[in-house]
């Protein structure tokens, strides 16, 4: 059983000083992680727009007038040269997302053979499909998949005014059905809906109370979408974002924190802070899943001035297809 976390010493954490935190921070960081090592995953949306969904913040819910193309699921071969592009620009984990409120079965073939061929190229793979239920989720770790992306989002108590499609023990029920298929659990949240450090305080408990936690935590900060509720959202401030962070490590030290969307609002000095804290993981490629996101380029940029070095690719069946990328020159070269 992991440490149990109360809401109260969570929420004392986000009251110390900012210098103090950020040096507890990497301090418990560098206990667990080479802090140099990034972990790096590309997105692509499947099937994007239509959903049935609420969510207030979303630019695929049904319920807006947003600006977005609405797509049927992507066609196999699609999916695949996707996958083959993200690998050659060094990322090791291809993430799918549908905007579903859960998958058909007749689904299933479609999704399991594409993790099938996808884990065959030696990448990681990751989906995230709305609910699932246990039968669903068998199927997907026996076809192989590594990691399922489900966030609990913000506190249960926020959680009623930005969704009312669902519940929040819905999100709890199905991270345990992807906890006991076998499947590794991603789950975060966003910043920036309008909540405050107690919503943050509740959610990381939430998290931090799995048992075990999610092996991936993404931290999004609200992208705006104009035609949501909460297009007109006040921006949270940088050092509040870089503390969120920085709690998150203190009390899940062990598992991979994502700087997730919205880093194309952050600058580089952000970003880097970010890392500091304890981020260790970022969304890699120049699109999210309708919305931008930095380039590779710059992302590589980055890297470089910091001294980053992406996460070796996963070993993968045959120890000839290993790629080791860490400090090789020739990544950087390749890009
Ligand atoms: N439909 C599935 C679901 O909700 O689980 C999967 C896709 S959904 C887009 C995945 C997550 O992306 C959401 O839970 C939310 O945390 C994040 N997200 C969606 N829109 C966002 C936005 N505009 N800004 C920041 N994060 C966003
Ligand atoms: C997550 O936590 N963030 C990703 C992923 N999981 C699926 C999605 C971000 C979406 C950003 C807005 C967009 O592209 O529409
Ligand atoms: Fe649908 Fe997911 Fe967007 Fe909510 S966040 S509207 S469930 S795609």
């Amino acid at each position: 059983m992991n440490k149990k976390w109360e809401v109260k010493k969570i929420h004392e954490l986000f009251k110390q000083p900012f210098l103090n935190l950020m040096y507890q921070a990497q301090t418990v960081h560098r206990n667990h992680f080479d802090p140099h090592e990034i972990q790096i995953s590309t997105l692509l949306s499947i099937k994007t727009g239509l959903c049935p969904e609420d969510c207030k913040y979303c630019a695929q819910s049904s319920r807006y007038k947003t600006n977005i193309k609405n797509e049927k699921l992507l066609d196999t071969e699609k999916v695949l040269k996707e996958a083959e592009k993200a690998k050659n620009l060094g990322s090791n984990r291809f993430c799918m997302g549908a905007a579903w409120k859960k998958p058909k079965d007749r689904d299933m073939p479609y999704l399991l053979n594409i993790i099938k061929k996808i884990k065959n190229m030696g990448m990681e793979t990751c989906m995230t499909l709305g609910s699932i239920n246990k039968n669903q989720a068998i199927q997907l770790a026996d076809a192989g998949l590594d990691f399922y992306n489900h966030n609990l989002d913000t506190s249960p108590k926020m959680y009623k005014k930005i969704i009312t499609t669902r519940k929040y023990q819905d999100r709890l029920d199905t991270l345990n059905i992807i906890r006991k298929s076998g499947i590794k659990v991603c789950s975060g949240g966003i910043l920036g809906l309008g909540e405050k450090n107690i919503d943050r305080a509740e959610l990381l408990a939430q998290l931090a109370n799995l048992n075990p936690p999610p092996e991936s935590i993404p931290i999004n900060m609200l992208v705006k979408i104009k035609g949501t509720p909460m297009e007109n959202n006040h921006v949270i401030n940088t050092f509040d974002f870089i503390k969120t962070i920085a709690v998150t490590r203190i009390v899940i030290p062990k598992s991979y924190i994502r700087l997730s969307a919205g880093r194309e609002a952050m600058n580089k000095n952000m970003q880097a802070m970010c890392f500091m804290a304890g981020a260790n993981s970022i969304f890699y490629g120049c699109k999210l899943l309708t919305k931008n996101n930095n380039t590779e380029k710059e992302d590589i940029e980055l890297f470089k001035m910091l001294d980053l070095y992406p996460k070796k690719h996963v070993i993968n069946h045959d120890e000839k297809d290993i790629k080791i990328f860490n400090k090789n020159k020739k990544y950087y070269n390749a890009i």
